[in-house]
This record gives C-alpha cells, sequence and structure tokens, in this order.
C-alpha cells in the first residue's frame, strides 16, 4: 500500500505560494529546477496504442471508451499480438522509444494475461521500452507483467483526492493508489498524472501534484493531460483551461517532481505552437508522438518535427531519462 510520505513534502500552502508566484518568477524556478535534473532541449517520445476500445463498464466522465456515454466509439476486441508488433515497428520507424498500450478495461482478466505478456516480449524484442494502462491490478497481475518485462505502468489519479467523486464513482482515489502500490511492488517504473479542464479549481490542481509528490517514492513519468472534449460524454461541454494557467500548472508540477519526466500529453492539437513552446519551457520533456491517442486523433507526425527543428529540441533516449543533464550541455546554468 502506498503511503503519504509522513513528513508531507509539500504542504497545500506551499503549493498555493508556488501558484501565486509572479508568471516569469514560476518559469525561471521550474527552468531552474529542471536544467538540475535534465537536459534542457530534450524530450523524450512515447507512442500509444489502444489495444482494446470501449465497451468500458467504468464511468469516468471524461472518456469516450465508457458504455454509458453515448460516444461515437466503435468497442473492439483485443488486439492480436500480431498487430501490434506491427504497429510497434512502425512507431519504432518514427522515432517513438516508447510504446505505451492502453486497454478500455477497468482491469485486466486471468484469461487475458498471457496475450498481454507475449505482447511485452514482443515489443522489447525490438528494442523499445514498453508501457501499459490496463486499469486497476492485483497483486499478482502487477508481478506477472513485470516478470514479461514491462518497464512502466501508467495508472492515473486523474484529479485531486477531494475532486474525484465528482469525475467517477466506480471507484476510488484509494483504488487507484493501491495498484499503484502494486506496481511499485512488482517492481516497475509508476506512470501517473492527470487532466486538467475539468472543472476543477486551480487548488484541486495543486492537491493533485501534491498527492503525486508527497508520494513516498513519486512517479519517474507523470501525464498531463489537457481534456480532449468527447461528445456524449458529461464533460463534453467543461470550460478549457486558460492557456497561462495551463503553463503555470505544468511549472509547479515541475518544482514539486523535479526528478520526473513530465509529459505534455493528450490535448496537443488544440494548443498553438507557442503554448506548447512555454510547456516544454515551463518543465514538459516528454510527448506522444504519431496521429492518434487513443480514440482521438494527435499532432500530425510532421507536425511535431516541425516543432521540433523551430525550437532546436533533440529526442531524449531512454537513459538519459532521471540523469542529471550532461555536463556537456553548453546552455546549462550555475544553480543558486
Ligand atoms: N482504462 C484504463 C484506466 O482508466 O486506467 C486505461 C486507459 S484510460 C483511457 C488512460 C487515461 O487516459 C485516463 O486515466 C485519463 O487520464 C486519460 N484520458 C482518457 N480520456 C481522456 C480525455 N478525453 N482527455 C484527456 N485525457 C483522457
Ligand atoms: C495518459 O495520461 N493519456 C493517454 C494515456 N495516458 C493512456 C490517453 C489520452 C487519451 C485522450 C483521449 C482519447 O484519445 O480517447
Ligand atoms: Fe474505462 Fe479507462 Fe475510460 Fe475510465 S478512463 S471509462 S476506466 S477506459
Amino acid at each position: 500500500m502506498v503511503q503519504f510520505n509522513n513528513s508531507q513534502k509539500w504542504s497545500a500552502s506551499e503549493v498555493q505560494a508556488l501558484f501565486e508566484l509572479p508568471f516569469s518568477e514560476l518559469l525561471y524556478q521550474a527552468q531552474t529546477v529542471h536544467r538540475q535534473h535534465f537536459a534542457p532541449n530534450e524530450v523524450q517520445k512515447s507512442r500509444l496504442v489502444n489495444i482494446k476500445t470501449g465497451g468500458c463498464p467504468e464511468d469516468c466522465k471524461y472518456c469516450s471508451q465508457s458504455i454509458r456515454y453515448a460516444t461515437e466509439v466503435q468497442p473492439s476486441k483485443l488486439m492480436s499480438v500480431e498487430e501490434v508488433i506491427a504497429d510497434a515497428k512502425s512507431a519504432k520507424a518514427d522515432g517513438a522509444s516508447r510504446y505505451c498500450m492502453g486497454a478500455a478495461w477497468r482491469g485486466p482478466k486471468a484469461r487475458h494475461m498471457d496475450q498481454l505478456c507475449e505482447m511485452i516480449g514482443e515489443v522489447k524484442a525490438l528494442g523499445m521500452e514498453t508501457c501499459m494502462t490496463l486499469g486497476l491490478l492485483d497483486r499478482d497481475q502487477a508481478i506477472q507483467l513485470k516478470q514479461a518485462g514491462l518497464d512502466y505502468y501508467n495508472h492515473n489519479v486523474d484529479t485531486s483526492p477531494e475532486y474525484y467523486d465528482k469525475i467517477i464513482t466506480t471507484r476510488t482515489f484509494e483504488d487507484r493508489l493501491q495498484t499503484i502500490g502494486y506496481v511499485r511492488e512488482a517492481g516497475m517504473k509508476v506512470c501517473c498524472g492527470g487532466i486538467l479542464g475539468m472543472g476543477e479549481t486551480q487548488q484541486d490542481r495543486g492537491s493533485m501534484l501534491r498527492a503525486l509528490a508527497n508520494l513516498e517514492e513519486p512517479p519517474e513519468s507523470v501525464p498531463i493531460n489537457m481534456l480532449v472534449p468527447i461528445p456524449g460524454t458529461p464533460l463534453e461541454g467543461a470550460n478549457r483551461v486558460e492557456p497561462l494557467e495551463f503553463i503555470r500548472t505544468i511549472a509547479v508540477a515541475r518544482i514539486m517532481l523535479p526528478k520526473s519526466v513530465l509529459r505534455l500529453s493528450a490535448g496537443r492539437r488544440t494548443m498553438s505552437e507557442e503554448l506548447q513552446a512555454m510547456c516544454f519551457f515551463a518543465g514538459a520533456n516528454s510527448i506522444f508522438v504519431g496521429d492518434r491517442l487513443l480514440t482521438t486523433d494527435n499532432v500530425e507526425y510532421d507536425h511535431d518535427a516541425a516543432l521540433f527543428d523551430k525550437l532546436g529540441i533533440v529526442e531524449m533516449l531512454p537513459d538519459a531519462e532521471g540523469e542529471p543533464a550532461s555536463s556537456t550541455n553548453e546552455f546549462r546554468v550555475a544553480v543558486s
């Protein structure tokens, strides 16, 4: 079971104080912290594939794949291992270093485990890092996935503990933490973040980040999604987070989670190049590449390549994650 750190590394008032810093001061602090732990111009690239689409019994109010909402998603069966290998090969050719397989389940069933483990083995054999997001796991399932070679497990807390039941009622925040605990115990790396723009307050955003940063071992990877409003879901008309507030939240996340790779995850399609550039400056250093996310379109591959070129961003290699920024990096700054 995951425990909050006894010393409560970040208090609510400390986090609020970060949000209240003048914008430039906050960004300067975030960029300074960023350079202590990462090469400033490197961004990690992951590719997402939906190995099982739709028909999910859960009631997450943002999700196109819940059976409870009338969305355009057509349910499908679990992809075959052969289909996954073919897709992973194309992801590798596009320069993705990690392949993330998602399934629209509350959690995997015993009958799925062999096929999932085979997928992990085959993708690893291509020389890519593997990640899965399959919903709630029990302890044994986490061990089986680890033994198959799974590097990362993605399991988002999605929002603050206080706001959680406004978004999902079919499981609790504690249930999510329990799975994260099993993933840790099994020895996998944790990918855990949330969604902004679901009607939550700034305090909720801070509280979600506290829940992540105050874990005994914070997640290695933290996806920050901007809600992709899905017609037919209860959140289809949710107010967008203001771009400056989105950047501010990334900067606060960078300061609170100095060693975590922060993924500018869903929602980039509706972000301007300037907004994405500011997010990278504030400390985001990972994206999903490829034309599709799970059920919605992502930024076209060529557009990302062009933006990286304009910004002088290069790909982060797997072994650079969490390592101090390269001492040969001429842009490195002294940190007081
Ligand atoms: N069913 C599994 C689960 O919920 O853990 C795995 C797949 S689920 C789609 C993975 C994550 O995608 C969710 O936790 C949520 O953070 C994110 N997500 C889903 N729909 C989204 C949307 N419309 N906009 C932004 N993020 C979304
Ligand atoms: C995460 O935090 N975001 C990804 C991944 N983990 C699984 C999912 C984004 C989904 C966006 C909406 C869709 O395409 O359905
Ligand atoms: Fe199901 Fe995951 Fe969508 Fe929730 S987010 S409805 S658990 S697929």
